[in-house]
């Protein structure tokens, strides 16, 4: 009996040592381990004096007494005392906080933010937690709790913050069948067929974690939208996810399918100048709003890909955006309409025709519109220069469109760290008032002096364990929500807090990871697309490389159309020689990518066609680099591989075998792409891989030989 006890405790300890699943992102509030930093956390949170009832207040003190449980090994009371360590509230819900002399603090937060302050009550240090709002509290205790997962000092704290951005979001592409268009975490969280009635208690999680690092409205359905989801019995069921957010500071969005009132609404027209068109749409968000009185808006793909919209009227997406925004503005709602169109009657160069389309619209959209721009003027590359777009359209919000889901990336399966590539774009100047338009003070509204700002991530949510498929996905996610909040953050400081809440604050483990992390990118990069090619990916499913495909219904869904390989060299000419691309940026970036000699070689092939022997900044030869990139793609996953290795002691080992596994599946691919792409383009450049490299293992018939039509995220 004894034994049996024994043996259970001990698989208990070793369970929940040893396992985690992941499931709890970053909140996972684990015993402090650091003794003395526990014992002055300890001597400082005796008890949390938080009055108030609001569902968001009740929210954040289920959060903060979970939080401090865990940390602190040890229940915290909820108490009338000011002097026992923490005091919580906004001035109206606190007289304890109504006491401080903090107005001017407060004065700068606004709606959403917070306070955190150290203050003394009878000789003892105090913090408070303060908020000129319910949502402002949640945000200052979700910031509070991470100063306690990272470690830091509780002394001498004065933390005056407020969001740079207003509209901090996740788009899902999720279908109503729960496929996920370019989903590669399972199916979609949302289960429709169980609302209204059954809240899933992922909804909440997926609302804690979204309000611990700010986000505040998501939009549930796919661009690729389903008109079925404005039908009634639908509209129950997203208000019931609507309600469950709702405490957590988090708007529900909806995608709207431009031709709904034909398909639903039994018109013989979408036209969105007629006026039958008009009132229907009015009806339905009347009727949308009895149903969610805080719902946020639309977002809308129109005219793009196949999708309905406004020119299939001979009216222009300004029409098209406006009746929308007309229906929505008495409720105070928004639409977010994207830009992200391309026509397959264009010869245009397809990175044109985002800019040809949009910036003569610039002044002609209502008040509550933004447009939703990706970040680079094709497609979620690894690596894509700023879209013009945010340097033309100065009268209009704009709202910044990342993808977090991996659909060019590597799918679930690669690690890649995209806060460099975020930031990349953020920091880029536009010039479009002068030096320091950076992109950054384009969409959080400042340089034009918008109020309506906003940026958007492309879930990569999926019903998984682990949300996200890889553990590191859940950084990007993370990454999303802290940038929206602070573009000023650095890559560095994000993937630090994310790494001490995720698995560990140990400092070597915190060091290595982070690196690892810092140089996914570059190393994806390399392996698939280095020296600015891009869209080489295999058609349709876009999984692993295929340079040689031209098979597809219009040419510029073929890799050909945008590397453009011949005998004499390789890349898309977009300067005014050629497609005249960079005529849509300003001046100072134009010039710099227009001269092959100024141009970054991160970005050569994107900008120029270029001779196979041209001579690269390093010395060697374009097809010398080329070689040299892929190799050192290939290389750096290797190393990535290694340090991941040493770290087997510092994380539970569940997690550990999965990255472990993951690298692996990485670092086989990165080989395939390194291969198919080296022997495809030396068929053009008919130059040897130089010799001191591993030679491919297969012949390029064989890569061009693979058809993969299982591939997931494709189903509709
Ligand atoms: C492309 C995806 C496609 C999306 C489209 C979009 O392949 O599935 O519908 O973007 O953003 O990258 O609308």
């Amino acid at each position: 009996m004894k034994k049996t006890i024994c043996l259970f405790l001990y698989l208990f300890v070793a369970f929940t040592v040893f396992a985690d699943n992941g499931y709890r992102l970053w909140l996972r509030y684990e015993p402090i381990t650091n003794g003395p930093l526990l014992n002055t956390y300890k001597n400082h949170i005796t008890g949390i004096n938080f009055p108030g009832n609001s569902a968001t207040l009740l929210a954040a003190k289920d959060e903060l007494a979970m939080g401090l449980e865990g940390m602190l090994a040890k229940k915290i009371p909820f108490v009338n005392s000011v002097a026992a360590g923490l005091v919580i509230g906004t001035p109206a819900s606190s007289p304890a906080i109504a006491n401080l002399s903090i107005k001017d603090q407060l004065a700068k937060v606004g709606n959403e933010g917070f306070v955190i302050i150290t203050t003394n009550s009878n000789q003892k240090n105090v913090t408070a937690i303060a908020a000129n709002t319910d949502i402002g509290v949640l945000y200052g205790v979700f910031h509070f709790l991470r100063l306690l997962q990272t470690q830091q000092s509780l002394q001498r704290l004065s933390i005056v913050s407020s969001p740079k951005i207003k509209h901090r979001l996740l788009n899902h592409w999720d279908n109503l069948s729960r496929t996920v268009e370019r989903g590669y975490a399972g199916f979609s969280i949302w289960d429709w067929h169980k609302l209204p009635d059954y809240i899933d208690q992922r909804y909440i999680d997926y609302a804690r974690a979204n309000a611990s690092i700010g986000i505040n409205g998501t939009v549930v359905t796919n661009v690729n939208a389903n008109a079925m989801v404005l039908t009634k019995e639908l509209l129950i069921k997203a208000a019931a996810l609507a309600k469950a957010f709702r405490p957590y500071g988090i708007k529900l969005y909806l995608t709207a399918r431009f031709s709904a009132p034909i398909e639903i609404g039994k018109l013989k027209t979408a036209d969105p100048l007629d006026p039958q068109v008009k009132q229907w749409w009015k009806d339905k968000v009347n009727e949308i709003y009895s149903y969610i009185p805080d719902f946020g808006g639309f977002l809308i793909k129109a005219n793009s890909e196949g999708q309905p919209g406004p020119q299939d009227y001979k009216r222009n997406h300004a029409d098209g955006a406006n009746m929308f925004a007309d229906a929505v503005a008495p409720h105070g709602g928004i639409v977010m309409w994207r830009s992200f169109v391309y026509s397959s009657e264009s010869p245009e160069d397809r990175l044109k025709q985002p800019y040809t389309e949009f910036t003569p619209l610039d002044g002609k959209f209502r008040e509550n519109v933004a447009v939703q721009v990706k970040n680079g003027p094709l497609d979620f590359q690894p690596r894509e220069p700023f879209s013009p777009l945010f340097g033309s359209m100065k009268k209009t919000p704009l709202f910044m469109e990342y993808q977090l889901t991996q659909e060019y990336l590597g799918y679930a399966t690669h690690l890649v760290y995209m806060a460099p590539l975020f930031k990349d774009v953020l920091n880029a100047d536009t010039y479009s008032k002068g030096p320091g338009s950076t992109v950054a003070r384009v969409i959080d509204g400042s340089l034009q002096g918008h109020s309506v700002s906003g940026m958007a991530g492309v879930a990569n949510i999926g019903n998984d364990i682990n949300w996200t498929g890889h553990p590191f996905g859940q950084a990007n996610w993370y990454t999303l929500g802290r940038l929206a909040w602070d573009h000023e953050l650095s890559s560095e400081h994000i993937a630090n807090e994310w790494i001490k809440q995720t698995f560990s604050n140990n400092k070597q483990f915190v060091d290595t990871v982070r690196k690892i992390m810092l140089e996914s990118q570059e190393a994806m990069v390399n392996y698939m697309t280095p020296l600015g090619l891009h869209h080489i990916m295999g058609y349709g499913h876009h999984y692993g490389p295929a340079p040689w495909f031209d098979k597809a219904s219009r040419a510029d869904w073929n890799p050909v159309y945008f590397h453009k390989a011949d005998a004499a060299g390789i890349g898309f000419d977009r300067t005014s020689k050629g497609s005249n691309y960079l005529s849509q940026y300003a001046p100072e970036v134009r010039s710099k990518y227009e001269n092959i000699s100024t141009c970054p070689e991160e970005y050569l092939l994107w900008f120029h066609h270029v001779a196979w022997d041209h001579k690269m900044k390093s010395g060697r030869t374009l097809w010398e680099e080329l070689c040299f990139k892929y190799y050192s793609g290939v290389e750096a996953v290797r190393v990535m591989q290694k340090e991941w290795n040493g770290m087997k002691n510092y994380v539970d080992k569940q997690r550990f075998e999965q990255v472990r596994q993951l690298l692996a599946v990485q670092e086989k691919e990165a080989v395939w792409w390194r291969n198919s792409c080296l022997l495809y383009f030396q068929t053009f450049s008919k130059m040897p891989i130089p010799a001191n490299y591993e030679k491919p293992d297969q012949t390029l018939e064989y890569y061009k030989s693979l058809s993969f039509p299982l591939a997931p995220g494709t189903g509709h």
